[in-house]
């Protein structure tokens, strides 16, 4: 009898040992690895949690699946988990799924792309781009940069290569860069379809763009990987990027920088994938139990191009060449 008592003693005074020394478990509900800019997001983000004392990073990769994301969350559910970051892949779907999160009383922070039922959750805080004025810059640079070398007149052709379909990334880009186009009327769009944000469908699109169409003047392409896949297709068709066509590609990544510098990409509209402080900053905020701001908060973002000085209105572009040292993804 003594022995048993002894035993069950210790295993109660381990288990507390144990949930003195438990981490805070913070859950991340990524959308899979389909750019450059979401390589640097994640390291971003794990790099930043790992590196943390007292918390332990819950990953999961949904390889660009709503089905796998949805899976994801009930499994943190399920483990028990502290907080949730989450960044859905494509807009809509999440209410029901989202709501057993709320239901469970696990803080949610929202990161990059936004899911459209924000009004109808809880969540703690929310960061991501400003994709609609990401959008509106894009084309707005190519009008103005066409003014700029005396083509403001000129009909010019324009292609829009868009994100995956139904991502807010790509939602919002699509709604900026059509608004954008309305101050320039010599820019018509001749072809608009989606390369899911990735550097093969991009190229793949540009391709058969380039046999389809006579007369491309200008890519629009909604992130810098497709517009690196595309230049592959441009050069194997024998025409010259950067030059034959203006390229204007998203994310400000650093293989975008070094094609400009080497004059086959012409511009490219900043999207910070470096999350990582903003996520610490939140989930400190909710370890101490303090008040967050519910507004979705857009990082500060600039303009990279081949030489600087394209004034967008709400911010000029700086020459990529001058500032390439300084990236940091
Ligand atoms: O532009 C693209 C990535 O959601 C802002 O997703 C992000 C976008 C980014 O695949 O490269």
């Amino acid at each position: 009898m003594k022995k048993l008592l002894a035993l069950a003693l210790a295993v109660v005074m381990l288990m507390s040992v144990a949930s003195a020394l438990a981490e805070y478990k913070v859950a991340f509900s990524q959308i899979g690895q389909e750019s450059d800019w979401r390589t640097a997001n994640t390291d971003s983000i794990k790099a930043a949690i790992e590196g943390h004392e007292g918390w332990e990073l819950i990953y999961d990769d949904a390889q660009q699946k709503q089905e796998n994301q949805i899976k994801a969350l009930r499994n943190f559910i399920t483990q028990g988990v502290d907080v949730i970051l989450f960044t859905g892949v494509v807009s809509t779907g999440w209410e029901e799924v989202l709501k057993e999160v709320n239901d469970e009383e696990i803080p949610l922070i929202l990161v990059d792309r936004m899911p459209d039922c924000m009004d109808q959750i809880e969540y703690a805080a929310a960061f991501g781009g400003d994709f609609v004025e990401e959008g509106r810059r894009q084309t707005a640079w190519a009008g103005e940069y066409l003014k700029s070398i005396g083509r403001g007149e000129e009909e010019i052709n324009v292609v829009i290569m868009e994100g995956t379909t139904g991502a807010d990334a790509q939602v919002g880009r699509t709604k900026g860069n059509l608004a954008g186009l309305e101050a320039y009327p010599n820019l018509k769009v001749v072809a608009q379809q989606s390369g899911n944000f990735t550097r093969a469908e991009g190229q793949a699109l540009m391709e058969s763009w380039l046999k389809s169409i006579d007369k491309i003047d200008v890519l629009i392409a909604q992130n810098d990987d497709m517009a690196l896949g595309a230049i592959d297709a441009i050069k194997a068709a024998g025409k010259v990027p950067g030059k034959d066509i203006i390229i204007v590609g998203c994310d400000s990544v650093k293989a975008a920088f070094d094609a400009i510098v080497a004059g086959e990409m012409n511009a490219t509209i900043e999207c910070t994938p470096l999350y990582g402080p903003f996520v610490v900053n939140a989930v400190e905020k909710l370890q101490a139990g303090e008040a967050m701001s519910k507004t979705l908060v857009h990082p500060e973002e600039g303009v990279y191009d081949m030489d600087g000085g394209i004034d967008l209105g709400t911010v000029v572009s700086v020459k990529a060449a001058d500032v390439i040292d300084e990236r940091q993804y």
